[in-house]
């Protein structure tokens, strides 16, 4: 039987689980739950990262020992786990006592390598990261990349050769794109290898709360070294052979882009110095921020776990987490947004189609599955080669990690069976009694209603069980083999279940309308050149060339486009354009065009806008955009 192995990373006790740690662990959720469908023997691990200088200068804060802050934290992510109902297999602690020998085990073979030596070290040191950074690293105090505080660190340490694995590395990423995603995250940690690597520290003398160094107790064994050595515990390494050598080596780590460097050089190298199979893959998902702002301590704007699992039915966080962005790239979590998803796409598509079908089933079919017999129909023989191919996709979807587009799949089978219906319109062909077609109809709108039940487990799985119980459905884990067209058992009763999705009313501030501004009072006597600006107001205004990479509609909202833009920058902007009436998404796409590059972000329709689009409006009402030729480079400033 085919394995599957997950993993999370295992979350600090510092503190308590917010959004970013309920997102990694619902998606690799759905991944482990989507796996299990297929009938992989699947493994799911999760768990919490105790010990360190970090935890152990919280625990200090709090006037607690680390092991009663770890215990107290640790339980928390378990809490919530289960509160949001996750499968993992594991829930793995490193103060676990199995996790102990592991360490010193690995440790002892990266030792036998001739891998580790004893030296002293100086350099800074983030206790937030718990990583070691290079000058060039560091600007005013801070680490460059995370914003983290670091600190001057001198002591006796062990160090790990991380130098002589510089270049297997670089053939490992490159011998297959899988090891290391996104494909940008690759690059950049390719990059980074390839400007040399030194060798790592990884024992520490100055605190206490840790692994203590095989055979040196006066050192502590660095973090790093102790965290990641949990994907391998997790799966029975040096104690349970069997469950090793049939789990390992991983077929994804799922991480957040902030701990790229841990997994896909670090780790990679320990591994091989212990002379130990790599991961299969290293993939890094992007960054959640809270209604456009970064998440920070010093904001205190980290949007917490649990409040979110109480505010709305799992299932809408599980699909709004998923279906918002593609796994890698970045966020924004807008509450607007989750309703806005939840009204139109739980509740009206999916909602809606589940409604209608069982309603139409009791009134035209008895309350049961019609006889399937088999069709010539246009419509169902298309019907039937889409699931087909949505079902394929979806799987090929999960295999590259495209979540997101797993669930976009779905629920456009979901939206093409509304469509069903309103072409074969069973109400009138139960009207005019041509019960077999009315019967053929019936069974291929319920047939599919099982099939998009059974691909949507991985995602919404209280919905898609209360689904499929109507069937008399009743698996824990709905497998992708019962998705033979025509599997749907004749005469099976439907016991239609109760409301699906309930609509949701938008945030309170989203739904009031903009207050009026004030308007300026009046000036006594106009200025002589009023409306004449100086050339340097004219170039406060900084106007630049936007090429549009995409677009979209803003659901809702039916004058808006979303469009991400390429402006020149390191990363694209989203801009929310008000000509939807005038421009087709697709049409757009490639066009360069003019944009006010500097003008305030601002939220339109709970979509942060980062940029305005230059139009004139046309004699027929319409808006055309200003437009430059493919000659013409993103970014270029217009003067
Ligand atoms: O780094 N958006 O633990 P940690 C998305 N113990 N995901 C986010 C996020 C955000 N804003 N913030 C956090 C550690 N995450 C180490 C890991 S593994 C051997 C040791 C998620 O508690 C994301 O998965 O800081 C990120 O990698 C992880 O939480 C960091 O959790």
């Amino acid at each position: 039987m085919s394995t599957f192995y997950i993993t999370t990373p295992i979350y600090y006790v510092n503190g308590e689980p917010h959004i970013g740690h309920a997102y990694t662990t619902i998606v690799a959720d759905a991944m482990a739950r989507h796996y299990r469908q297929r009938g992989y023997d699947t493994f799911f691990l999760t768990g919490t990262d105790e010990h360190g200088l970090k935890v152990q200068r919280e625990a200090e804060r709090q006037g607690i020992t680390p092991k009663e802050l770890a215990d107290r934290n640790s339980d928390s992510f378990k809490r919530l786990f289960e509160k949001l109902e996750l499968t993992h297999d594991r829930f793995i602690r490193t103060t676990d006592e199995d996790h102990k020998h592991v360490v010193e085990h690995i440790v002892q073979r990266m030792k036998d390598a001739g891998d580790i030596y004893l030296d002293s070290y100086s350099g800074w040191y983030a206790a937030s990261d718990e990583a070691f950074y290079d000058e060039d690293e560091i600007e005013d105090g801070k680490a460059i990349s995370s914003g983290s505080d670091v600190e001057w660190v001198e002591e006796a340490s062990y160090f790990f050769r991380l130098s002589k694995y510089e270049k297997p590395l670089l053939n490992w990423y490159k011998e297959n794109h899988h090891h290391v995603q996104t494909d940008a995250r690759r690059n950049e940690v390719a990059s980074f290898v390839d400007g040399g690597l030194r060798d790592l520290s990884i024992s520490r003398t100055t605190f206490e709360w840790g692994i203590p160094f095989p055979a040196d107790p006066e050192h502590v064994l660095y973090v790093w070294v102790d965290a990641l050595t949990n994907y391998i515990t997790g799966v029975g390494a040096f104690t349970n052979d069997e469950m090793f050598n049939k789990f390992w080596p991983a077929d994804c780590h799922l991480i957040g882009k902030d701990i790229l460097r841990f997994h896909a050089v670090y780790w990679p190298a320990f591994l091989m110095s212990a002379e130990l199979p790599l991961p299969k893959q290293v993939f890094a998902h992007g960054w959640w921020m809270n209604e456009g702002q970064k998440m920070s301590k010093s904001l205190g704007n980290f949007l917490d776990a649990f409040e979110l699992a109480d505010e709305y039915p799992l299932d809408l966080l599980r699909y709004h987490l998923i279906r918002e962005i593609p796994l890698g790239s970045d966020g924004n979590f807008v509450k607007a947004r989750v309703v806005g998803r939840n009204n139109s796409e739980l509740a009206d598509n999916l909602g809606n189609l589940v409604n209608r079908s069982m309603a139409m089933t009791n009134k035209f079919c008895d309350g049961k599955v019609p006889a399937y017999i088999g069709t010539t129909a246009e419509v169902d023989v298309a019907l039937k080669a889409n699931a087909e191919n949505v079902r394929k996709e979806v799987e090929e979807a999960l295999d590259r990690r495209e979540t997101h587009r797993a669930l976009e799949l779905i629920m456009g089978f979901s939206a093409d069976l509304n469509q069903y219906v309103a072409m074969t319109t069973p109400w009138k062909l139960n009207k005019e009694g041509e019960t077999q077609r009315l019967n053929a109809v019936m069974y291929h709108l319920l047939e599919g209603v099982r099939w998009v039940a059974v691909m949507a487990h991985a995602f919404i799985p209280r919905a898609a069980a209360a689904i499929l119980k109507a069937f008399g459905i009743e698996d824990e884990y709905p497998q992708y083999d019962t998705l033979e067209w025509g599997g749907l058992a004749n005469q099976t009763p439907i016991n239609a279940p109760e409301v699906l999705f309930t609509k949701l009313e938008l945030p309170e501030e989203e739904a009031k309308p903009e207050p009026k501004k004030e308007s300026k009072p009046k000036q006594e006597s106009k200025p002589k050149n009023e409306g004449i600006i100086e050339f340097d107001d004219f170039l406060k205004v900084e106007l630049k060339v936007a090429h549009i990479k995409a677009a979209e509609r803003v659901e809702g909202a039916d004058k808006l486009l979303k469009l991400t833009i390429d402006a020149g920058e390191d990363e694209t902007r989203t801009v929310v354009a008000g000509i939807a009436k005038s421009y087709e998404p697709e049409a757009l796409v490639d066009k360069r065009v003019a944009m006010v590059a500097n003008l305030k972000p601002r939220k339109v329709f709970g979509v942060l806008s980062q940029g305005m689009l230059l139009a004139v409006d046309t004699a027929d009402g319409g808006l055309e955009l200003a437009e430059y030729s493919a000659n013409v480079a993103p970014g270029t400033r217009i003067s």
